[in-house]
């Protein structure tokens, strides 16, 4: 099998990256650039899949169902989903670096986060599709007699798998791992920004004996591209999607003439709530991390931040100490906690609402630019960290989902403001709540219009747990059998007794 990721003959730094259909990697009649967004070079020339190639892809998927994939048992595949893990940390490294390529993440974010949760995913989905039952009922009947009822889990068939860049391999491990251990077959369509992972996992694949068109993948864009044509393909069965709120409603418009199941998993703008009988310092660790991992382009980030008045100014205070003291820098450094954004265009819109929260009359705390190195990072898509108070809570920069390293912080009276400010808002994907009281964590966190609430953590993530949104976070839920409940149909069996 040829490598996923070659070096282009003529050019020795510039690599090729291709679509890989049926157990080939397969040219596309285009190619487009894929950017390093810590120096702004280009890194690979990626092929685009068109139409016909997705078509050709969807068509692998469906051979794939025919064959002998289709005909494995749960403990035969969940033996293989074993193996892709296993092949994905023997690729430890290559994943690391594809994935830090592509993102300007920095490496000990990679090696920590990303990477073992691929593995993870795997592991995750194929311990509990050899575990998890459906339920069965007796049923008595008018004469006297029994009938049984039970349930068995079919594949949905062909998935199609839209993924964004910000998480790039653990958000796609995360659908093709429960899609793969339900049975299904798979056409993957990562992000245009970052190919390189979801054509490696091509090869860990291939290592772990996944029958050749199992897993798909095709690259390209969103409308009038690979995205589009794969969400609207006829012959694939359900479209799983993460993305910003705005794709999920044109990906929603596009399957509707050929009516699939759908799941979304899409933008926050996520509160966070700290009570002055916090434990401080891990309140001010955690409201750090929960703003400014991943450069804040992480779905879960909180971009407000409720701070009981009490203790307002010296929160904020310590958070802007914190901020200013995150290392920005090369990502292949190993001590560099910031990364850039994913790229010129990201950026821009970032910067946009830098100037916005000032004309909507922010205080500026700390940032609200773009850094000077003086070496070649002056070239990459770095911004500032950056915190702002003083907003009104109508300001569209408390209301919009920015998705970069910035944060709102205002102060609030009482645990019922708290939580009408927290819930003030069209999303609903995540919350977090800082404080020491036991009772009133449990009784925050219940009040919370989202679909994940942390008290005194963040991010922390068991995979067996539902994950998703409420508004426009999302539809549906996904995590341990709320994943194997979408990527499968039950069929329901009555039998007269
Ligand atoms: P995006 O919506 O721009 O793109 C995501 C994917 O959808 C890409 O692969 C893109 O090519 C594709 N796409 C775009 N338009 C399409 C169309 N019309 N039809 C089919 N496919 C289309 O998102 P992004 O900028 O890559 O990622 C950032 C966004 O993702 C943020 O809003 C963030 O909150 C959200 N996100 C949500 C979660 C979650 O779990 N809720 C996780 C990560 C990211
Ligand atoms: C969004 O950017 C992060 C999503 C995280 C997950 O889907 C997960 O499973 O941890």
């Amino acid at each position: 099998m040829p490598e996923a990721v070659r070096i282009r003959r003529g050019s020795p730094q510039l690599k090729s990256i291709l679509n890989y259909i049926d157990g080939k990697f397969v040219c596309g009649p285009r190619e487009f650039a894929d950017v390093n967004p810590a120096d702004g070079c280009v890194i690979a020339q990626v092929s685009e899949a068109d139409e016909g190639l997705v078509d050709q892809a969807v068509g692998a998927a469906r051979k794939a169902l025919r064959g002998e994939w289709g005909r494995w048992g749960i403990r035969e595949r969940a033996a293989r989903l074993h193996k892709i893990a296993e092949a994905i940390e023997k690729r430890f490294d290559c994943f690391v670096s594809a994935e830090v390529a592509d993102t300007g993440k920095p490496v000990a974010l990679a090696s920590r986060l990303d990477v073992p949760r691929a593995a993870a995913n795997f592991r995750a989905f194929a311990d509990l599709i050899k575990t998890a039952g459906l339920e069965s009922f007796q049923t008595e009947t008018p004469d006297g007699r029994n009938a049984l009822n039970y349930a068995v889990r079919k594949p949905l068939g062909v998935v199609g798998i839209i993924t964004p860049w910000n998480l790039p391999l653990l958000l796609l491990t995360w659908k093709v791992a429960p899609a793969l251990a339900c049975g299904n077959a798979v056409v993957v369509k990562p992000s245009e920004e970052t190919p390189a992972t979801a054509t490696m996992l091509a090869e860990a694949m291939s290592d772990a004996g996944i029958p050749d068109g199992v897993y798909n993948v095709v690259h390209g864009f969103g409308a009038n591209s690979a995205g589009e044509f794969l969400a609207r393909h006829p012959e694939v069965n359900a479209v799983t999607f993460t993305g910003e709120s705005q794709t999920g409603a044109a990906i929603m418009k596009t399957v509707a003439a050929s009516v699939k199941p759908v799941s979304f998993e899409l933008g926050g703008k996520n509160a966070a709530i700290v009570f002055a009988d916090c434990d401080f310092e891990e309140a001010v660790n955690g409201i750090s991390e929960s703003v400014f991992l991943n450069t804040g382009q992480v779905c879960l980030c909180a971009e407000r931040v409720y701070v009981e008045r009490a203790m307002f100014e010296r929160f904020v205070e310590a958070l802007k100490r914190k901020a200013e003291s995150l290392r920005i820098g090369f990502p292949l450094e190993k001590t560099t906690e910031l990364g850039p954004l994913i790229s010129a265009q990201h950026r821009e819109k970032v910067l946009s609402y830098y100037r916005l929260a000032r004309e909507e009359g922010a205080v500026v705390v700390t940032g609200g630019g773009v850094p000077q190195f003086g070496n070649e990072l002056d070239h990459g898509f770095y911004i500032q960290p950056t915190i702002y108070t003083g907003l009104p809570e109508s300001a569209r920069c408390v209301k919009e989902e920015i998705f970069g390293p910035v944060c709102h912080v205002a102060a609030f009276d009482t645990e019922e403001e708290a939580i009408r400010l927290a819930n003030d808002t069209k999303y609903g994907l995540a919350a977090s709540i800082w404080t020491t009281n036991l009772k009133r964590g449990h009784r925050v966190a219940q009040q919370m219009n989202v679909g994940i609430t942390w008290v005194n953590c963040w991010f922390l993530r068991d995979l067996r747990t539902p994950f998703g949104g409420v508004g426009l976070s999302g539809i549906g839920r996904e995590g341990g059998v709320h994943s194997l409940n979408f990527y499968s149909e039950p069929n329901n069996i009555c039998v007269r007794l």
